[in-house]
């Protein structure tokens, strides 16, 4: 019986992961937690709480309390707010984390754990296509810098404690549930909205950056794949490569036309356009495809299709 607490639940992928998990283990079995309410859909469909990771005395409490098995630690300060307050994302991206770790050692329910590392564990140096799992990390922003020091702690925690916590590094995630919040891959779910409402689209980034991004239903299923995959079969003990698939501004903007012929796009580059110059534009995967069988089913057409209908319901729910 497997208990499981999913930190970030009102989050762009918390909000989704947690009602795949509820499916897979029970509603009841499946903690929603959060600094700010959750969902109504998901406060409605099972346990919920305010509950800041942070705090770790109150975490480690919450954890006993509940007999949680299995702990998904959503929460971070994404790329671009984090170049905004430098410390205090750093500060919040790994102490957050180290808690969680921290836990895991003394709490012998807790066997396994999801932790998102990103893309942005590469820098400027970095291969820029098909790039490799093993290869230059050399990350120039502070994001990338706590996400690259938090899979040195995955993989230190997991082989001196023998603990079982596992990741990926996210691509650009795309979804329409919840809206993302301070990344630089944002603008790929941005356009969609604006694309409905106002018709037209300033991008942050320029016409021809291209970045490995995901369709958030294909990114859930590789976590829960994952997460279920045989404990011999995980060969990283650090952070997978997921690619997903890659596109530019102007290659999303030409797909959205062909549902909306009067879509305008335009481009004003700002502080994100160094971050985003300075990741992969292309991921090789190889190794989670062999490790855990990683599939992904969303092309830029399938994608574009889903999101532009997902919007347009959130909006005009009853047309
Ligand atoms: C961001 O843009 O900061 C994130 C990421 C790629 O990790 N979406």
């Amino acid at each position: 019986m497997e208990n499981i607490l999913v930190i970030g639940a009102a989050g762009q992928i918390g909000s989704e992961l947690t009602v795949a998990l509820r499916k897979k283990y029970g509603n009841d079995h499946v903690f929603a937690t959060d600094i700010k309410e959750v969902p109504a859909d998901i406060k409605n469909a099972g346990p919920s709480a305010i509950l800041d990771v942070m705090d770790d005395k109150r975490l480690i409490h919450f954890v006993i309390r509940h007999k949680i098995t299995q702990i998904y630690h959503l929460a971070a300060v994404l790329s671009g707010n984090a170049e905004k307050l430098p410390l205090q994302a750093w500060h919040i991206n790994m102490q957050s984390l180290l808690n969680i770790l921290d836990l895991a050692k003394v709490v012998e329910d807790v066997h396994r754990i999801f932790w998102p590392s990103s893309i942005a564990v590469f820098g400027p140096t970095t291969p820029k296509q098909n790039t490799a799992q093993l290869t230059v990390t050399e990350p120039s922003t502070v994001y990338g810098i706590s996400k690259l020091a938090g899979e040195r702690w995955c993989e230190y925690f997991n082989t001196r404690y023998d603990l079982d916590i596992r990741s990926i590094r996210y691509p650009g995630l795309i979804s329409y549930k919840t809206e993302a919040g301070g990344g630089t891959t944002d603008y790929a779910v941005e356009i969609f909205y604006d694309a409905v409402k106002k018709g037209k689209y300033e991008s942050f980034l320029k016409e021809n950056t291209a970045l490995p991004m995901m369709f958030m239903k294909d990114a859930v299923n590789a976590t829960v794949k994952l997460m279920t995959a045989p404990k011999e079969n995980i060969t990283v003990k650090s952070s997978y490569n997921v690619g997903g698939i890659s596109f530019t501004p102007k290659q999303i903007a030409e797909e959205i036309k062909h549902h909306i012929p009067d879509f305008e796009i335009s481009y004003k580059p700002d502080f994100r356009q160094p971050i985003a110059d300075s990741w992969p534009q292309s991921i090789n995967d190889s190794v989670a495809q062999t490790d855990w069988g990683l599939e992904t089913k969303y092309d830029i057409k399938a994608l574009t299709e889903v999101m532009l209908n997902g919007v347009k319901e959130k909006f005009n729910p009853n047309k």
